[in-house]
């Protein structure tokens, strides 16, 4: 499809589902064989299988509030947001939350807060959470606003709901810009991609809390523009290593290191590569070399494909693998919605 078609946004969201469930298999293993990948994933083509539901763990299930949220008050309500985030985790807080963002949970759920923001202002000894926890559930961020101000904008608040560290929060932002531009067909010229990614972050990471976070943390002077210019490097080499992508970028929980991963990911797979089936298309081939990677797969898959579904669109993506993951209705049913009010406003 076109810019912004329906197609993208439907691909963004139910992509973004699958990372999560089908990444689930290898989330914290240090090392994955790309053979045990091939495998898992053919094993969802084989319904004599039976392998049955793969449900779907934090990212998504905070995702979800996030579409819902933005639908329901048509624009960002940081109250229902709140509220969303706390009912949802109530409900079901077995899946697979981050260790910390627990007690932010616990603590929105509470009637006698005011300010929304403060439970995640207390985490880590005031300096917050550089989780990739608001980054995991930016897409939706994307698909409810045309203007790239506001996505960058709301997908900053969304995230302060729980990582208060700029380090968490400008991964959202990092991540909801990306997919953004994705629906807008710029990974047609991947160089103009990373570099219309350099130029926002650029401005977004001079501000005065994140150098402040950096220097505390002893990061680069503005971390994800480090990153976005190392995956430029990576993506001018010939070859490239999974060990190298994990050194350069890394894959665990902490935005930083899965972010700038997940935009490396959606890049590289943009051609066939001589480790993965031919028969893939673009999403297959993202959301496979994600889980290869290890460390935070399900997330980075999650993110990943966000930004590939945006690119690809729904068509690619094969109906086995929708067919097995719990929620995927969902989603399409939210990308159906939030491309209606992205278009009426
Ligand atoms: P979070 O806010 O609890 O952050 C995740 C973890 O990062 C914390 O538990 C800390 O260990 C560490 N951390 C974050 N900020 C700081 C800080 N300022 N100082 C010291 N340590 C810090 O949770 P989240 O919502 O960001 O969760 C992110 C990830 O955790 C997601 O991938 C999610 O799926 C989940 N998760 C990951 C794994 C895994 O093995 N990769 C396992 C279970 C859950
Ligand atoms: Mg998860
Ligand atoms: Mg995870």
């Amino acid at each position: 499809g076109g810019p912004a078609s329906l197609s993208r946004f439907r691909g963004a969201l139910v992509a973004g589902v699958l990372g999560d469930c089908i990444g689930g298999e290898f989330e914290g293993a240090e090392e994955v064989p790309m053979e045990s990948v091939l495998q898992h994933l053919s094993s969802l083509d084989d319904e004599t299988k039976g392998t049955g539901i793969l449900e779907y763990s934090d990212d998504t299930a905070m995702a979800r509030c996030v579409a819902q949220s933005l639908l329901t008050r048509t624009g960002f309500d940081e109250h229902d947001m709140a509220r969303r985030f706390a009912k949802e985790y109530s409900a079901s807080p077995h899946r697979g939350y981050g260790a910390g963002v627990i007690q932010v949970l616990k603590k929105l759920s509470s009637p006698q807060l005011n300010d929304v923001y403060q439970p995640a202002r207390d985490q880590f000894n005031g300096r917050g959470s550089f989780g990739n926890g608001g980054a995991m559930r930016a897409a939706p961020f994307a698909l409810a606003f045309p203007d790239l101000s506001d996505v960058k904008r709301f997908a900053h608040l969304g995230a302060m709901l729980t990582h208060s560290c700029s380090l968490g929060y400008n991964g959202a932002v990092l991540q909801a810009l990306a997919v953004h531009l994705s629906l807008q067909g710029a990974l047609d010229l991947p160089h103009q991609f990373i570099s219309r990614l350099i130029k926002e972050m650029e401005e977004v990471e001079g501000d005065e809390a994140a150098r402040n976070d950096a220097r505390i943390l002893k990061e680069a002077e503005k971390p994800f523009c480090e990153r976005l210019h190392r995956i430029r490097d990576l993506m001018d080499r010939s070859k490239v290593s999974i060990e190298e992508v994990i050194s350069e970028l890394g894959n665990g929980i902490a935005a930083l290191h899965s972010v700038p991963t997940a935009i490396f990911c959606v890049l590289h797979c943009l051609q066939p590569r001589e480790c993965l089936p031919e028969s893939y298309g673009g999403v297959e081939r993202t959301i496979a070399y994600s889980l290869a990677l290890g460390g935070d797969t399900d997330t980075i898959a999650c993110m990943a494909g966000a930004i590939a579904g945006a690119h690809y669109g729904i068509e690619t993506i094969p109906l086995s693998w929708i067919r097995c993951c719990e929620g995927v209705e969902d989603a399409d049913q939210y990308a159906e919605r939030l491309y209606k009010l992205y278009h009426q406003s």
